[in-house]
């Protein structure tokens, strides 16, 4: 008997970890909560808002929980949102796609999840609850933070520090051994040649500032 799992979270993101887990075939999906009915996901149903979980938890001992609201800004609201369900006691496992190419000495933390054809190198390390999405080549000896979604095609050569709470932007692409503190949004396509040392937003090529935070 396989495992269950809950999916927290039904729009776009959600479709992503949903269709990941179907095709790894290692979890039974019980359902998915949201404060809103989309109908059944890729055949999995609507169980009603987070307040059903608790007796979800009760009813399915040891049931894991895969968190499926993307991250598309740069707020700490997401850490709360995540704590409250880790304190509900059930487990989040790591996430990853069969076409993704994740070299044996590489870690991972809870929660995250790591999609279709992404590679990540030797010696990387990825935080906790952090998406690497589809497609993404994380290089050698990297550490991506907590929270931290890398988008679909972007690039992070090897030896990058990566904080938490950053999103790096679909196609963005960053140069080798350079450190991104913590809550930074790299924009689509940018190009990042130095240490960003301020939290905040970047865009362009090489990626400079933007004064809008
Ligand atoms: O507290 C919540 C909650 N807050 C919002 N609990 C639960 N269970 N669900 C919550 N939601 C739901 O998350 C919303 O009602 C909505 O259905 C869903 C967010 O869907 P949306 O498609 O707007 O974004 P997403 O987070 O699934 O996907 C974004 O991030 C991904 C990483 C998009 O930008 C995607 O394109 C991207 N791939």
């Amino acid at each position: 008997m396989k495992d269950k799992i809950v999916v927290i979270g039904g729009g776009g993101h959600a479709l992503d970890v949903i269709s990941t887990i179907k095709k790894n075939d290692d979890y039974e999906i019980i359902g998915y909560t949201d404060p809103f009915d989309k109908g059944p996901l890729l055949g999995v149903k609507y169980l009603g808002s987070d307040d059903v979980l608790n007796d979800i938890f009760k009813e399915h001992k040891n049931c894991n929980a895969a968190i499926g609201i993307g991250i598309i800004d740069i707020s700490n609201e997401r850490q709360t949102l995540f704590d409250k369900f880790k304190k509900m006691g059930c487990k989040f496992p790591v996430i990853i796609s069969k076409t993704a190419i994740v070299n044996e000495e590489v870690s991972i933390g809870e929660g995250s999840v790591i999609f279709d054809r992404a590679i990540i190198n030797v010696r990387s390390k990825v935080g906790k609850f952090s998406i690497i999405n589809y497609g993404a080549i994380i290089g050698h000896n990297c550490s991506i933070g907590d929270f931290v979604h890398i988008s679909g095609g972007s690039i992070v050569a090897g030896g990058v520090e990566i904080g938490h709470n950053c999103i790096i932007g679909v196609g963005a692409k960053i140069i080798q051994n350079k450190k991104i503190i913590n809550n930074c949004l790299l924009g689509v396509g940018s190009v990042t040649i130095t240490d960003l040392l301020k939290p905040g937003t970047y865009f362009g090529v090489p990626s400079r500032r933007m004064n809008i935070d």
